[in-house]
């Protein structure tokens, strides 16, 4: 922790620094003027490095499980969901999922595209990014687009595609019970430093039963007994994750239906497996609250739905557990105003995203205004949830304007009082609510 105060008030000087080089005194000179101040929120966002904080990608050298390129983009399940608001019903999901991934694309591009105009915030994503690569999509040429992606180096482009996003690095979802992902760390598969780990929990904390002989098998004496009776076995298992991958945080996505404390394996492993580890190693716990699982199976990854999920159960495990640090996001928009408040009740939760199906201007519009007004700029306002890796530069693109955008109003406001800011004021803000905030807060 000391390490990381010190690494944190470093950030922070640098990014003073370096607004002194480039702007001199007038880094530090009020601001007098709205347009002058327009100009200067709009400036800092567009220039500031952002750290996301939750993504699905994964290193090179772990082969298949990194996606990217003009293909994946377009088979992101996102896509496949509104395919199947349009398509044909002589289209069924089994001949769908038995195509190869360019058939795949080919139908999501002739009916989310070239058929029915890409308005949607997924679809228009995939514009963007194209745009961003310098890739015209005004011709429409999906063969020429994927010839330019086939001349692409891999770890070349993953440079590229950071440094269009802004990026410094992002947090990566690694589950160590699932033997595809485990396979590559076991064989010590490197890792840019552009990616950071998270030690994902999900199916431990919801599955456990299910998970026994997975964890027996990396060495786990955790029995057939109760959580309880192999809670130190389980932490030692999990800690021994937290050394081999050195995760940012701990991590899980819980359904709509979670609630806290409850007589059920998920309350056991959180109190005991969970808290008293994230407490031991000082690592945060990062909560994904309100998915509405598997409503229809046939879509795969697209298939779960979302449902307001219970943030009196957030208030209780949070309270319970003072001395962990939580960060949580939830996935509808119906508890973002109570989580919001609850984000100022408790000094160990921090908030984070427009996850998911929040990820859409007008809900990321709102959120964050509503986020700002209770909480300042103590709180990580966004994060990518990107699965291919080209995403980050759309995901990133349109977030920046919309946060721009309220970011204005609310100096302009703040502006009418009398009181004045200076650039690097400015700079140190934005910085704080796009991962400044989060390594603030993993510091304490
Ligand atoms: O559980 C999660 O981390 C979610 O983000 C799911 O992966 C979801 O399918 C997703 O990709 N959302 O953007
Ligand atoms: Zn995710």
């Amino acid at each position: 922790p000391e390490g990381r105060a010190l690494a944190v008030t470093r950030a922070a000087r640098i990014l003073q620094e370096n607004l002194r080089r480039d702007m001199g005194a007038d880094a530090m000179a009020s601001i007098a003027t709205l347009d002058a101040l327009n100009t200067a929120v709009r400036r800092a966002v567009d220039e500031a490095t952002i750290t996301d904080i939750h993504t699905h990608l994964f290193p090179p050298s772990h082969g298949d499980l990194l996606l990217w390129g003009v293909d994946e983009l377009l088979t992101y399940h996102y896509l496949v969901a509104e395919l199947f608001t349009v398509a044909p019903a002589d289209l069924t999901y089994e001949a769908f999922w038995a195509m190869d991934k360019i058939a795949q694309a080919d139908l999501v591009w002739k009916h989310l595209f070239l058929e029915a105009s890409p308005l949607s915030e997924a679809r228009r994503g995939v514009l963007t990014v194209l745009q961003r690569l310098g890739l015209d999509p005004a011709d429409r040429d999906l063969g020429r687009i994927r010839r330019w992606f086939a001349r692409q180096d891999e770890e070349a482009y993953l440079e590229k595609v950071f440094d269009l996003a802004g990026l410094d690095y992002a947090v990566m979802t690694n589950n160590p019970v699932k033997c595809n992902e485990v396979k590559h760390f076991d064989a010590g598969a490197p890792i840019p430093a552009r990616l950071r780990t998270a030690l994902r929990i999900d199916d431990v904390v919801l599955n456990f039963a299910s998970c026994r002989p997975i964890i027996a098998s990396q060495g786990c004496a955790a029995g057939d007994g109760t959580i309880e009776g192999a809670a130190a076995a389980l932490r030692g298992w999990m800690g021994g994750w937290i050394d081999r991958i050195d995760p940012v945080y701990m991590a899980a996505s819980l359904p709509c239906s979670w609630a806290y404390p409850v007589d059920d394996a998920a309350t056991r492993m959180i109190d005991h497996v969970v808290c008293p580890l994230a407490v031991e190693r000082g690592l945060p716990v990062a909560l994904m609250i309100g998915v509405n699982r598997q409503v229809n199976p046939a879509l795969g990854d697209a298939g779960d739905a979302v449902a307001p999920c219970d943030v009196n159960s957030i208030i209780r495990l949070v309270a319970a557990h003072p001395d962990v640090k939580f960060l949580v996001t939830t996935l509808s928009r119906v508890d973002q105003h109570a989580l919001a408040v609850a984000g100022r009740k408790f000094r160990n939760l921090h908030l984070f995203g427009c996850w998911w199906f929040c990820n859409n201007p007008s809900i990321i519009n709102e959120m964050t205004r509503q986020r700002l007004e209770l909480l300042g700029t103590g709180v990580t306002v966004q994060h990518s949830d990107a699965r291919v890796l080209d995403q980050l530069i759309y995901k990133w693109s349109h977030t920046r304007r919309i946060v721009a955008d309220v970011l204005v109003d609310k100096y302009a406001d703040a502006h009418h009082t009398g009181w004045r800011f200076t650039p690097a004021e400015i700079a140190r803000d934005v910085r704080q609510i796009f991962g400044g905030a989060f390594e603030d807060f993993r510091a304490r």
